[in-house]
């Protein structure tokens, strides 16, 4: 820490000086051209419409530091309590358009670039969005930011600057083809790397015990290979106010370590380890689930912790704080178990490295993490083998298994029995024995949370049943919510600007205001302004699509839309089989009460699951057939729009009438996607599942449409022993559609391309697809009733706007303040 009054002084009143780093379209116009002419040495004449991007990007970029600046001299003038965000995963979006609606000066800039015949959304479109997640679970972390900047909770959020991010999807032939992800090719404007800001990290190698001259217990760990990783920081700007920082590391090879070998032989061997330590950051692993195995899994989840807990703990002594009160100045929030290890490193880090006993190192250890489980689905709950585990990361291992003892001698204590025991230990003996990672992070946690009030339930009555017995107080419920300012505010203007009209601003900083909408429900002038601009929004998703797909759709269709990533549970092929249904109905002449739609599907298939990219291979046929179909093609038109990521999401979300989420109850933990297409006026048609039972609430039954079965009657279907081919028997038209996949109509004469669907869903149907078909097409026929009469539609989607308040992410964050972190935030305002 460095002790200069004069430097310190300077330095704010530096800051402070607005006229140097202003906000009016003057200035903004002088920033921007001194950063294309300085920083990035370039004159107009061979400027890059890229060049144009970073030259926008850095004028904000330095507004955001002023803003991130301020925020962290107050936050440590008050010495407040902070929240470390640990996530595997983050998908920020483009940043430079939400930047400028948070510092307000859109219309200035938009205005500022105009002077110079320059066209701000044209430089917006330049933006290569970091893809450092898969989808809900690294969007949610960064909505989370964004709210805890804007309400001023003091917040790091630490992650991995994955090299490539989620890979690019193309569609070739129908197929999905993944292309690498380049996000960093240009150069990334807004990170600044912090070379100061790193650490060593080992792995392998074995441990040493013994007892030394006090008769203090001593371990050492003795690695076989160390590598640092430093810091890249990006600043998460709030509304109007604070700034924050997201954290993410990047491995990189101990230079001094590596090269202090002299000899040519040794020195390309260095050269190799240095590669090799560069690797660890590479890419992002694309699976949604079961990554078991992974050995460079496991690496990239140590090495982002370990870099964390050692620069919580940096900070917590340089502000003069003792390690014991690490745990009142600091709660580290685990996003699912991606970062669980964390559990067994701060107890390394303080035992071994800062000498504490046992029993106050777990107590700080316990009342400092918080556990934020996000799937209930089994495959996807992490395990990693002992010996993986123990080669890698050996003193792990031991503090495991001391950690495991400790909690089965208390269960002991409390006459659990063995059957009781064996199924709550963090170790799982059947089979290929395991450390059960949620176990870890559930006993290692002061608080655990599911993410939506359905999935917190099922949380308590199923996976983890025997730890809400045993501690129910440790349970609770944090409902997700999205961040309204990105997925309203920035990337649907036209809806802003009409509620802005109405109700005035203040919806961006209070979602709930939103109610004030309500009273014009029923003004046929307002309910006109409003479907009309939807109609505005659906033409520029229809040109956005026929750029990227080719295929035409008319705006005046209805558009069903399906976007999120592909797997079975989500239930893409219940909408496809509802397609194919109108298809065969409209071939038979049969066309009452079908309106023309426009079914839209968007999203990737991890690259290694099979089923999720036939669905794809399916959707597109289908499109095929469908949009080629000269009797059919005005009434029905099919799209996958390719690449589904933040930046379409914008796109796609203001387009949309209809809302498809469709999963089979109790299996989607949340979703998200359900609040940002309601947030944007479309009905949602879905299945009580996950937030979708909230979204419901408080939207109103009339302005929702349910169908399928409830989380227990899925239970009920399944224990008297579910049997999808009765449905297939009994109900003739599922039957017809069904038969269609094996045809050959769909696959140019191939009746074996689709067997493998055809034939899980007839044999096993884990989903129940068949069980909820029917109630789902007599839902879509009543959808399609409502939609012929425009009025009531229109009231419908203003209703479910004006009571989606709930879902903002300020109130997901306020919630974790008040039951979880126990903090109160400190905004500042300018
Ligand atoms: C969610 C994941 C996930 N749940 C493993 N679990 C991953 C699991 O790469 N991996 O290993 C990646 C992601 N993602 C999602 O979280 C839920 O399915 C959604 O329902 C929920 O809305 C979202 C945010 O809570």
């Amino acid at each position: 820490k460095r002790e200069n009054k004069k430097l310190e002084k300077h330095f704010l009143s530096q800051i402070e000086n607005t006229e140097k780093i202003g906000f009016s379209k003057e200035e903004i116009k002088a920033s921007f051209l001194k950063k294309l002419f300085y920083n990035l040495g370039r004159v107009p004449q061979v400027a890059t419409e890229n060049d144009l991007y970073k030259a926008l990007a850095l004028t904000v970029r330095d507004r955001a530091f002023r803003q991130f600046v301020r925020s962290t001299a107050e936050f440590a003038q008050k010495d407040a309590r902070a929240v470390a965000y640990l996530s595997a995963e983050y998908l920020p979006g483009p940043h430079l358009g939400k930047n400028l609606l948070n510092l307000e000066i859109t219309d200035e800039t938009r205005e500022a670039l105009k002077e110079l015949d320059l066209d701000l959304d044209e430089i917006l479109r330049e933006e290569v969005e970091p893809g450092l997640g898969n989808g809900g679970l690294g969007r949610l972390a960064s909505c989370y930011m964004d709210s805890m900047a804007t309400l001023g909770v003091p917040a790091i959020g630490y992650g991995i600057r994955y090299e490539f991010g989620i890979f690019n999807q193309n569609i070739k032939n129908g197929w999905q083809s993944e292309e690498t992800d380049l996000w960093l090719h240009y150069g990334n404007p807004w990170e600044v790397v912090r070379p100061e800001i790193a650490y060593e990290i080992k792995f392998g190698g074995r441990t040493e015990h013994w007892v030394d001259e006090n008769d203090k217990y001593q371990v050492e760990w003795i690695p076989d290979s160390e590598l640092k990783g430093t810091a890249y920081d990006t600043p998460i700007l709030g509304y109007q106010s604070n700034g924050i920082i997201m954290r993410l590391w990047k491995a990189e090879a101990i230079e001094s370590f590596d090269f202090s070998v002299y000899n040519v032989g040794d020195y390309y061997k260095a050269v190799e380890k240095k590669m090799r330590s560069e690797n660890l950051t590479k890419v992002l692993y694309p699976n949604d689930e079961n990554l078991s195995g992974k050995e460079l899994r496991l690496k990239q989840q140590y090495f982002f912790v370990s870099c964390s807990l050692q620069d919580i703990i940096r900070l917590q002594l340089m502000q003069g704080r003792k390690l014991e009160d690490l745990h009142k100045k600091f709660t580290i929030q685990l996003n699912d178990t991606h970062p669980s290890i964390a559990v067994a490193e701060l107890m390394r880090l303080l035992v071994d490295e800062h000498q504490m006993e046992w029993v106050d190192a777990w107590n700080i250890t316990k009342n400092t993490f918080a556990y934020t489980n996000h799937t209930l689905l089994p495959e996807a709950l992490e395990r990693w083998s002992v010996g993986l585990l123990g080669r890698l990361l050996p003193r792990h291992l031991e503090i495991i298994y001391e950690i495991n003892n400790r909690f089965l001698n208390e269960l002991k204590e409390r006459n659990y029995n063995g059957e009781q025991m064996a199924r709550m230990s963090l170790i799982d003996e059947s089979g290929e024995t395991s450390v059960r990672m949620a176990h870890l992070a559930t006993v290692g946690s002061y608080k655990v949370n599911g993410v939506s009030a359905l999935h917190s339930g099922l949380l308590k009555k199923q996976v983890l049943n025997d730890f809400a017995d045993l501690w129910p107080e440790k349970f609770t419920n944090v409902t997700n919510g999205v961040d309204h300012r990105r997925f309203l505010g920035v990337s649907n203007p036209r809806l802003s600007e009409l509620i802005s009209k109405k109700i005035g601003k203040h919806w961006l900083t209070d979602l709930m205001q939103l109610h004030q909408l309500e009273k014009f429900s029923d003004d046929k002038t307002f309910q006109k302004k409003w479907m009309e601009i939807k109609l505005q929004n659906k033409k520029e998703l229809a040109a956005h699509m026929e750029e990227r797909t080719g295929i035409s759709v008319d705006p005046k269709m209805l558009f069903d839309v399906h976007v999120k990533r592909i797997h079975e549970y989500k239930r893409q092929h219940l909408k496809v089989l509802h397609i194919l249904s109108l298809y065969k109905r409209l071939k038979n002449g049969d066309d009452k009460n079908i309106v023309p739609t426009a079914f839209i599907f968007g999203g990737k298939a991890a690259p290694g699951y099979f089923m999720a990219k036939l669905i794809i291979k399916l959707i597109n046929s289908v499109g095929d057939l469908v949009n080629n179909d000269e009797q059919v093609k005005d009434r029905l038109k099919v799209v996958f729009l390719p690449n589904f990521n933040v930046k379409q999401a914008q796109v796609v979300y203001p387009a949309a009438d209809l809302s498809e989420q469709i999963s089979l109850a109790g299996k989607e933990a949340s979703g998200t996607g359900n609040m940002k297409f309601a947030l944007n006026g479309a009905l949602t048609v879905g299945t009580l599942d996950g937030a979708n039972v909230e979204i419901r609430e408080e939207v109103g039954d009339e302005n929702f449409f349910l169908f399928g079965q409830s989380t227990e009657e899925v239970q009920k279907t399944r224990a008297e022993g579910y049997r999808p081919y009765k449905y297939y028997e009994q109900n003739e038209e599922l039957r017809e559609v069904l038969d269609l996949l094996i045809s050959g109509e769909l696959s140019d004469g191939d009746k074996e391309l689709f067997r493998p669907l055809y034939n899980n869903l007839l044999q096993q149907d884990p989903y129940q697809l068949l069980k909820d078909y029917q109630s789902y097409i007599d839902k879509q026929e009543e959808i399609h009733k409502v939609w012929s009469k425009p009025g009531e539609w229109a009231k419908k989607s203003i209703l479910n706007v004006a009571n989606i308040g709930k879902f903002s992410s300020d109130r997901s964050i306020k919630d974790y303040c008040t039951t979880i972190w126990k903090i109160d935030p400190v905004r500042v305002e300018d």
